[in-house]
């Protein structure tokens, strides 16, 4: 061999190991087909592309969310992106104008001089903001400066949700997660256009959230968690902050302490709240349905009117959850008499009751909303309650199954889940016999007795949780698995730059860079 076909050779090679790297794929804007949730319309430009350069500049009428961008942008572009006070003639403009869709839709231009966000309001500029991220070259992401370049595909969106109501649930009872974490989660699923953070805030296990009339809840009833691991409670102030930076993000936190079941960690936090007066220990097992509260004793009533009410008066959303599922300790006559009164006091301190769908089985109020988490399509109670559903079908929905055999964690009582099987489902007639217009979204819950870390946390929900916030988000006409597929694989390399210990499941074609 010539040394001159030597170096046509390893000159081959370099071109070949330089395409396939991450820059330089990053150099061929993304289309507009890669985005999750998939948008109502999407009309690229053909030839057209904008470049966010060093003379980017950016305007927002919603300073916090230019402000947002404009951050993200810097650290990994290393660009200046000045915020000007008129939208920039080359630059991204965020603005608020009259798009039909409501206060979460949006459009989205991307022309050859710049990127403009049209939205009725905040919420819908966010979710601009979120779709322009997920159009960006994906080293736009990362948290250190990139080499670029950084190219945008031209054309329009224009996106409206298909349910007002998108959650994720976290589990906070039978795992402790600190104030950093749930901030990491939070981050992680707003990119998906979740809009309500369901914290699962009390039970057996631990209790995590200070109330002040009854302070051994957090104190002692918060000191353990599932195995023994450590507990942990958020302060008042720890939990403004956290609902804080989830408005930031526009989501919602909905806080649930469960009654009258799950309660052992109260239980055992005052012996006065127990029907024989005798506290019993703490526990840190995993089984479900052996506590419930004293229905009997009117001391109960005190107290979950002042746990409520301390919790109403820190949350500034519309709901509070009750819980109510697995009251196996509890008579069925009792319950539904308990369910009543305490709906009234969560009422009385001006919220609406969420509850999982047990609650049926009391006498919902007509604006109580109830979360399915059944296994099957059939629950005719449910059905015919006629009350608002958030579809949370654990065969379905539920993030803490196994994806296989193999997953290493979580468990299968509601069967194993593979991604295709997460999204292989349509919320609006999912449960047979209930009206399509009374079903108010969707969530995905993720229960924690084997999850003790953010790595755990991750496998589990990616690229799962995406799944079902696209069925909360894009008209059911968009819903195509083999499409949905591709979206969802380039999320792939976003997640590595982040950081985001994601699950390669075998069903998906991951691009280089996974
Ligand atoms: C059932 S689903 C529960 C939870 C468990 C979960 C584990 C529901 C409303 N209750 O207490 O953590 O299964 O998958």
């Amino acid at each position: 061999m010539s040394l001159r076909t030597v170096l046509i050779l390893v000159a081959a090679l370099v071109a070949t190991s330089v395409s396939a790297s991450p820059s330089a794929r990053a150099a061929a804007p993304l289309s507009f087909g890669g985005v999750v949730p998939a948008p109502v319309s999407a009309t690229p430009a053909a030839g057209v592309t904008y470049r966010i350069t060093s003379a980017t500049s950016l305007y927002s009428d919603v300073p916090a969310v230019g402000e947002q961008l404009a951050r993200q942008l810097r650290r990994s572009t290393g660009f200046p992106v000045a915020i000007v006070a008129a939208p920039p003639a080359d630059g991204i403009s965020l603005r608020l104008g009259s798009v039909s869709g409501g206060e979460e839709a949006y459009r989205l231009d991307v022309t050859a001089t710049g990127i403009t966000v049209l939205a009725n309001g905040a919420a819908g500029l966010f979710n601009g903001v979120q779709t322009l991220r997920q159009l960006l070259p994906y080293a736009a992401d990362s948290a250190s400066v990139q080499p670029g370049p950084w190219p945008v595909q031209g054309g329009r969106i224009t996106d409206a949700p298909r349910y007002a109501y998108r959650g994720a649930m976290l589990d906070v009872a039978r795992h402790f997660f600190p104030l950093a974490a749930v901030q990491r989660y939070i981050d992680q699923i707003a990119l998906y256009k979740i809009n309500y953070l369901h914290l699962h805030l009390s039970d057996d296990q631990g209790w995590r959230i200070v109330v002040d009339s009854w302070p051994r809840l957090a104190t002692y009833g918060g000191s353990t968690a599932v195995g023994g691991d450590p507990g942990g409670y958020y302060t008042k102030a720890q939990y403004q902050e956290l609902v804080a930076y989830a408005a930031a993000r526009n989501i919602t936190v909905v806080p649930e302490i469960d009654l009258p079941g799950h309660t052992n960690a109260a239980l055992a936090s005052y012996a006065e709240l127990n029907c024989d007066g005798v506290a019993p220990p703490l526990y840190t097992g995993t089984d479900v349905g052996f506590s419930s509260l004293c229905t009997s004793k009117e001391l109960t009533y005190t107290f979950i009117d002042q746990v409520l009410g301390e919790l109403a008066a820190l949350t500034p959303g519309p709901y509070l959850h009750l819980g109510g599922d697995e009251a196996s300790s509890t008579k069925p006559a009792d319950y539904a008499a308990f369910m009543n009164r305490a709906q009234a006091i969560a009422a009385a301190h001006g919220k609406t009751v969420i509850g999982w769908h047990d609650i049926v089985k009391a006498t919902p109020l007509p604006s109580t909303v109830a979360q399915y988490w059944g296994t099957t399509p059939d629950d005719s109670a449910v059905a015919s309650a006629g009350r608002k559903v958030i579809m949370s079908p654990a065969s379905r929905a539920y993030l803490d199954m196994k994806y296989n055999r193999r997953t290493p964690l979580g468990q299968d009582w509601a069967g194993l889940i593979e991604v295709k099987d997460a999204y292989g489902w349509n919320p609006g007639t999912y449960l047979t016999g209930l009206p399509a217009q009374q079903v108010l979204g969707v969530e995905a819950p993720l229960w924690t007795e084997t999850i003790r870390t953010s790595a755990d946390i991750e496998y589990m929900a990616f690229p799962r949780l995406p799944a079902v916030a696209e069925l909360g988000w894009s008209p059911y006409a968009k819903h195509d698995w083999t499409a949905f597929k591709q979206r969802l694989g380039a999320q792939g390399p976003r997640w590595r730059v982040q950081g985001v210990n994601y699950y390669h499941s075998g069903q998906i074609t991951w691009p280089a860079g996974s």
